[in-house]
Order: C-alpha cells, then structure tokens, then sequence
C-alpha cells in the first residue's frame, strides 16, 4: 500500500517535466536549430521561394527603411516611407520554430526615426521597442517564430497611423514546419490606403493630410503602394490548369478590405491568415493588421480583376489589379462573350459633394483656450513631442521650455500651420526632420498653441484665432 502511494508523486513529476520539455518555448523550439543563412526578400508582388528545408535554422534577415519620392497615380508624386525602397514592404519569408536575427537599418537620408512591429513576434511591441532607429543607425534583436502563419508588420514610430499611412507595412510568412503544398503562382499582393492634401488625381507631389486620415477618408485605397501597380503591362499572370496562391496583406491604417477576384471563387482561403481552412469564398475580409492566404485553381482563360469589393475604393480610389490567365477556352465552364472592358477603371476624379463647414463657437477666454488647447495638443502633437512636451533626442525637437518656440510667436503660428522641415536649432540642438501641416482651424492653432505656451515654463503668450488668421494670409505658399 505505501509503496504506490509513494509512485504517485513521481509519476505526476514526470508527467510535469515531459510538459515542460515538449510545450516549454512554444510550438516551434523544440526542434534544434541547424545552420545559418541569409532570408531572400522580395518586392511585391515576387514571393521568395518556398522553403524546402525540414528543419529551423537561424535566419539572419537584413531590412533598410528608406524615404522615397515615387509615382502613386498619373501624375501624382509622394513620398513614401518604406521598408525595403517600396511599399509594401519587402516579403519575407522564414520557417516555423527558426531564429531570426533581424537586423534593421534606417537610411541615412532618412529625416525620420522608424522601427519596426512585426506580428510574428512574441514579445512587447513585436520588436517595436527594441528597434527604434535613429536615420543612419541600424538596430538589431532576435526573435523565435513559434507560431506558423502570415503576419503582417509595420512601423510603430509615432505618430504610429502616419508611418503606417506612408507605406510602412508589408507581410512575413512563418511557413508550418510541414511546408505548404505545391502550387504553380505565388504572388504577393498588399492593400494600402493613402491620404493626400490635395484631391484624388490632384497633379505633383502630394503632401499627406494628417486631417483626412483621422477622419479615415483616404483619396486612394491601392494594391502594392500605386494605383495600377498590378494592372495592365503590370499584372498577374497564370495559365489554364494552373493553381495560384495569393498572401493578402492589409496595412491600412484604417480600411477593413473585402477581398475579390471577379471571376473566381477562391477554392481555398486561410481567413485572417490562421490554420483553419475555408472552402469555396467569394470575397475575404482582410482587416488592417491583418491577412489572408487565397487558393484557386483556374478553368477559363481571360483577365481576372482583383478588387477591394467596396467598389468605389477599386473604380475611383485605384483598389485594382489584374490576372492575366492564357490558355484554351472551356465552353462548358463559361460560354458567354467576355467583356473586360467594362471593368476598366472609370478614371474621374471624386465628385465633390460641397457640405458646410461646422461653425464652432470661439473660445471665449484665455483659459477656455488654454482647456481647448490641451485637447488639441494631447490628440495631434503629443504623438511626436511627447506629452510633456520633452521630445525625443535626435527626432521630435522639445516644446517644454523651447528657446525656437518662445523667442518668435508669429513664426510659431506658421510652423504649426504649415508644418516645417529643414534644419532648425531647438535649445543648441539640431533636428532635421519634417513636422507635417495637420490642418489645423485658425481656432484650432489659437488654442493649441496658448496651450503650449502656459505650460512646462514657456512665455505665457496668448495666441488668438483673429493673430492666426493675420499669419495665414500673409504667409499662404502659393497655390499652381
Ligand atoms: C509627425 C510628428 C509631429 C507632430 C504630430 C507635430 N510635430 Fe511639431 N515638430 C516635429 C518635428 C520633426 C519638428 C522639427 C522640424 C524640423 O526639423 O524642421 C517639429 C517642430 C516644432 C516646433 C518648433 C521647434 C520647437 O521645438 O520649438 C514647434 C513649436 C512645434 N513643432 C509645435 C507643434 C505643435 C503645437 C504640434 C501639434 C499641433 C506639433 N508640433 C505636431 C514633429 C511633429
Ligand atoms: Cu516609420
């Protein structure tokens, strides 16, 4: 009788250490790494090859953020934050249970800090705190992948929506350890939205509208950072008979995207790029910070339009690509006359609809603009000058007892007005980056910056509504 008394603990003990042995890192880490080698990356909408590998290694992956002017329409220029020289950003690849040792470089041309939240990662802020990078600096930390799937990342500098807003995302794919079956396409396409100052199809360099992207009105809605990046001379391609996989990413930063080929029926999704299977879709919903893994095999050659089904985001805004199928016809799958034609864009510009300004009542006194202010301050300007106004060494100047912000109201009022870049000097130090226009209210200026101004041993200026208005006439940039 003692004798299996006394068994039960030691069977429960083992019980307990087998659980830690096999369970303990996760899914992945209990297979021993083997080796080293460098990721292959690739700009959308090329995927690097499947990995044949049965075993986790460590992935040494290399990845420079870069600011860059490119074409985002006809005749439309921005300047994209990017990972990799592009949007979206550069695709990786890697296995379940490897290391990756990853490496982030930040452009020394860059005027902005960026870091990076991958969604693979398990781990505070998904590596955004251990690599926040100063431009010409590169930070470095490792991660386990212990969960298979495709993951979205982004920058996670703030103002977090902005960096995201100007091309900061792009996919990861943890391939299970098993790998994925063999399919003959795999392409990578990723949906973004972009907020410009001016109008959709407004011609030049189009600055982003902080204003626009809060209220989640972007001008474009695009597949792979450009409106037509996958249409035309640009698309897809795949033959009869063949299967084609598509990663579909969504960065946002803040549309939801039905996904849809027109045309098709997805055989095969992973919806939100998870392990469960879902036969036969029509239209996926892919939501910002997320993805889905889209399978079909096609039967009937012709061009297949890839859209966000909110349509006027693919017909007015660019949410459209295309997939070229060649190869024979079969009459008894589809018989009708095709008509690409009426799927081609409809070009236009948005219609207007002309609705009134809301009239706010002035603040009426000094400390009413001081409390409308803060409000102001702790919604658009804390992001980047800190709540206290202490900045950030090296990237966002201080507020807090700033000799360039108290020695000049009127050039204050035009700075937070317009935005600024350029090289200033803030308290014997430079900072040389880009302080966006926010479209901001006369109000909205008066207030935010009496704010600033009462608090943390600033000059005390009053700024009102009637001073800025005197500003913005004199000092408009010219329109063309
Ligand atoms: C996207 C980040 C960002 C936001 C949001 C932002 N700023 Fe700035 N601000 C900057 C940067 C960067 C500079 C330096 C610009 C340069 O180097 O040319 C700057 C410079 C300034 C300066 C002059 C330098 C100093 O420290 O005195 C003032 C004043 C200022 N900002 C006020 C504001 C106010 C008020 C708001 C909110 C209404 C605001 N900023 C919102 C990034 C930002
Ligand atoms: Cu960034």
């Amino acid at each position: 009788m003692k004798r299996s008394i006394r068994i039960i603990p030691i069977f429960f003990a083992c019980v307990l250490m087998w659980a830690i042995a096999s369970c303990g890192g996760g899914g992945g880490s209990a297979e021993k790494l083997q080796g080293q080698e460098d990721a292959v990356l690739t700009q959308a909408p090329k995927v690097p090859p499947p990995i044949t590998r049965r075993h986790p290694t460590k992935v040494i992956v290399r990845l420079e953020t870069q600011e860059v002017t490119k074409r985002l329409a006809d005749g439309v220029e921005y300047t994209f934050w990017t990972f990799g020289g592009s949007v979206p950003g550069s695709f990786i690849r890697v296995r379940e249970g490897d290391q990756v040792e990853f490496h982030l470089s930040n452009n020394p041309a860059s005027k902005m800090p960026h870091n990076i939240d991958l969604h693979a990662v398990t781990g505070p802020g998904g590596g955004a705190a251990s690599s926040f990078t100063a431009p010409g600096h590169t930070s470095t930390f490792s991660f386990r992948t212990l969960n298979p799937g495709l993951y979205v990342y982004h920058c996670a500098t703030a103002p977090v929506g902005m960096h995201i807003a100007n091309g900061m995302s792009g996919l990861i794919l943890v391939e299970p350890k098993a790998g994925l079956p063999k399919v003959d396409h795999e392409y990578y396409v990723h949906q973004t939205e972009f907020y410009t100052a001016g109008n959709n199809g407004d011609a030049g360099l189009q600055p982003f509208s902080m204003e626009k992207a809060i209220k989640e009105q972007p001008d474009y809605v695009v597949f792979n950072g450009s409106v037509g990046a996958l249409a035309g001379d640009n698309a897809l391609t795949a033959k009869v008979g063949e299967t084609v996989r598509l990663f579909v990413g969504n960065g946002g930063p803040n549309l939801t995207s039905s996904f849809h080929v027109i045309g098709e029926i997805f055989d095969r999704v992973f919806a939100e790029a998870g392990s469960v299977e879902n036969l036969n879709v029509q239209t996926t919903l892919v939501p910002p910070g997320g993805a889905a893994i889209v399978e079909f095999k096609l039967q009937v050659p012709g061009t297949y339009i890839m859209v966000d089904h909110a349509i006027f985001r693919a017909f007015n805004k660019g949410a459209l690509g295309m997939l070229k199928v060649e190869g024979a016809e079969d009459k008894l799958v589809y018989s009708g006359k095709q008509r690409d034609d009426i799927y081609l864009p409809e070009g236009g510009a948005i219609q207007s609809m002309g609705s009134a300004a809301p009239t706010v009542v002035p603040a009426k006194s000094k400390p009413e603009r001081i409390e409308r202010g803060k409000v102001v301050f702790n919604s658009v300007c804390a992001a980047c000058h800190q709540p206290n106004g202490q900045g950030i060494p090296n990237a966002f100047p201080p507020l807090a007892g700033s000799d360039y912000l108290n020695a000049d109201k009127t050039r204050a009022i035009g700075l937070v007005m317009w935005g600024h870049s350029g090289p200033i000097q803030v308290n014997g130090a430079k900072y040389d980056g880009v302080m966006p226009a926010l479209g901001l209210t006369d109000e909205q200026v008066a207030n935010v910056l009496t704010y600033v101004y009462s608090e943390w041993k600033n000059a005390g200026h009053d700024v009102t509504p009637t001073e800025v208005a005197a500003v913005r006439k004199k000092t408009a940039p010219k329109k063309d």
